[in-house]
């Protein structure tokens, strides 16, 4: 008689053709104990990165490029153009007087300005320049265009971090995409205008608001830093994340995008955090200050314009050298959505 393994190896050959396979070989990892994310955390240098992504301009033109982006890839899953199974990042680089055209797609972005003043993003008709630390949403299937006319005359390369749900759409197989007919839009508002409806707890009266992303596009930064500080001045932090706010769609108070939540914290000064663990994997961005990130057990040294990545369930401490301020966003409205999200905050 034959012998259990070679029965079941001789029955899996026969059930192949017929395109089955045993759930019972793969279920522990189908359905694993807790999450098991096949990516790693890492850290990408800005100080590394600027000159490679500076060259990157005397080789191709935003306008050939269309994005000229250089991709934060996981250093586990490459070919993937994720730093996350969810998420994509990248760090996009616009010259003084280039423009990168408009187009549109269903992928929702961010940006989150790391380098230098005066670019500009106009999105569905309206236009915002960008400061470092601004925080600044391309819903889904708005026109968007980048520029850089500089300030006053003043002009620099500008380099902002992009965040898109491009995986989490590819997983859905639900992506579209289209050119403009112009390489830039014809701006319709004013600056600021978006602003001044949605970004002063007030709503115009007669607003009936269609969109699953928040109505303010640009969330600067000099007004979110004004938040922490008070914040620094008023209560003790907390012993995890020190003072940190969620960014919201002062429409609805959730996230400002359907899926993607943005983050701004502030740790004082020789903060010593305790661990937590969540199973939205997080990107960071680190706007102020030097510190260290514990993830996993590895000890990444971080400091301003620096981009890390913490997987999903890794758990996390983050210390403080110096006052520091960290940028940050994950897909946990996707996993609030379907109601999955876990998070812990242990005692260490
Ligand atoms: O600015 O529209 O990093 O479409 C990747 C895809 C940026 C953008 C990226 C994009 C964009």
């Amino acid at each position: 008689m034959a012998s259990v393994p070679s029965a079941r190896a001789d029955y899996y050959r026969r059930i192949k053709p017929l395109h089955l396979t045993p759930l019972w070989e793969e279920l522990h990892a189908l359905v694993p104990r807790e999450p098991n994310s096949p990516c790693i955390p890492a850290l990408w240098r800005y100080a590394d990165i600027r000159p490679l992504l500076m060259e990157s301009a005397n080789l191709i033109t935003a306008e050939e490029a269309v994005r000229r982006v250089l991709v934060l890839e996981n250093p586990a899953m490459q070919g993937r153009s994720s730093i996350t199974q969810s998420l994509y990042a990248g760090l996009q680089l616009i010259m003084p007087g280039e423009i990168a055209p408009s187009h549109r797609h269903v992928q929702s972005a961010l940006r989150f300005i790391v380098d230098g003043r005066g670019a500009y993003t106009t999105v569905g008709g309206e236009r915002t320049t960008m400061y470092p630390g601004d925080f600044i949403i391309t819903p889904s299937w708005a026109w968007h265009d980048h520029g850089n006319e500089g300030i006053a005359g003043d002009s620099e390369p500008v380099v902002w971090l992009d965040g898109l749900d491009i995986p989490l759409v590819r997983f859905f197989d639900a992506g579209f995409a289209e050119n403009d007919e112009s390489r830039a839009q014809q701006v319709q508002r004013p600056e600021g205008n978006s602003y001044a409806r949605f970004g002063y707890n007030m709503v115009p009266v007669r607003h009936a608001h269609a969109s699953a992303t928040s109505p303010i596009f640009s969330y600067p930064y000099d007004r979110s830093r004004e938040a922490l500080a008070r914040l620094q001045r008023d209560e003790p932090s907390d012993p995890w994340q020190g003072w940190k706010l969620r960014y919201i769609n002062p429409l609805t108070g959730g996230a400002p995008m359907p899926t993607m939540a943005t983050y701004l914290q502030l740790l004082p000064a020789g903060f010593c955090g305790q661990t937590h663990r969540a199973t939205d994997g997080a990107v960071y961005s680190v706007v102020e200050g030097r510190g260290t990130a514990e993830i996993a057990g590895q000890r990444f040294a971080f400091q301003p314009q620096d981009t890390f990545v913490v997987p999903s369930w890794a758990p996390l401490r983050l210390q403080a050298d110096e006052e520091v301020v960290l940028f940050s966003f994950s897909d946990r409205p996707v996993q609030q959505a379907i109601g999955i999200h876990r998070e812990t905050f242990l005692n260490d």
